[in-house]
């Protein structure tokens, strides 16, 4: 797989090169490439914004830096070309993995008020969300959907963690988890877990995760 992200602001992709991923994109299991739309600018002073027709406040991102960026970086339209947006279709394990059967991913990344409609219009194929809050440039959701797409990769976990994704993708939440010492500040770890029978820590973790599923996230159940 291979993920193209345009951004005004590139040191944000940084936080990529630690843990499991860096690991991952050192050995070129796959490739984050990091594209400056600043360098797409034929501005004299490579300016990438301007005011809103209608006026209005902040600024918005002219369409020639962008719409230069995309034909140079994605000729063919090869490319799923997704533009982070409060608007787009909101993000779930089932997109995650979908996204990860992608040969090749184009993010566009919003800065300021966002783009302008005509980018939207002429050269995105999708755009996604990933929640309701408000953010200053859509490259923090770029950065959620690139950590959780790589996940998928085959090669990025190790295949000990791999096997675990059986367990995330039945739309459940994860068991308690415990670890030494066995008594901490006078909370003691669940009997069960100390047993040695592993068919009754498993009924344990299972009726934990349908029980904490059903309190904190009943709309997991439904989907
Ligand atoms: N955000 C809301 C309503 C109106 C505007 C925003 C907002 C960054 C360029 C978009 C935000 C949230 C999830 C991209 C938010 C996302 C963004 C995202 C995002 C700068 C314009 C902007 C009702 C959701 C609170 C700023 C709601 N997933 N505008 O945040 O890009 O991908």
């Amino acid at each position: 797989m291979k993920i193209k992200t345009l951004t005004l602001y590139p040191e944000l992709y940084s936080a990529l090169h630690t843990g499991v991923l860096g690991k991952a994109l050192e050995k070129n299991i796959f490739e984050v490439e990091v594209i400056n739309i600043r360098d797409y600018s034929k501005d004299k002073h490579k300016k990438c914004d301007d005011y809103p027709f209608g006026g209005g406040a902040g600024m918005v991102m002219t369409p020639q830096p962008l719409h230069d960026a995309i034909a140079s970086n994605d000729p063919e339209h090869k490319a799923l070309r997704i533009y982070l947006s409060p608007k787009g279709v909101k993000l779930n394990q089932k997109l995650v993995k979908e996204l990860a059967q992608k040969e090749f991913l184009l993010l566009v990344n919003g800065s300021y008020e966002g783009v302008d409609q005509r980018i939207i219009d002429a050269d995105i194929d999708m755009e996604l969300s990933v929640g309701d809050y408000v953010l200053t440039c859509g490259d923090y959701a770029s950065l959620i959907v690139i950590n959780a797409v790589s996940r998928y990769i085959d090669g990025v976990l190790g295949s000990c963690q791999s096997a675990q994704e059986e367990s995330f993708s039945d739309n459940l939440l994860e068991y308690p988890q415990y670890t030494r010492p066995q008594n901490f500040m006078g909370m003691e770890v669940p009997e069960v877990l100390l047993s040695g029978n592993h068919a009754e820590i498993e009924k344990w973790r299972k009726q934990k995760r349908i029980e904490l599923t059903k309190k904190y996230r009943p709309d997991l159940l439904e989907e």
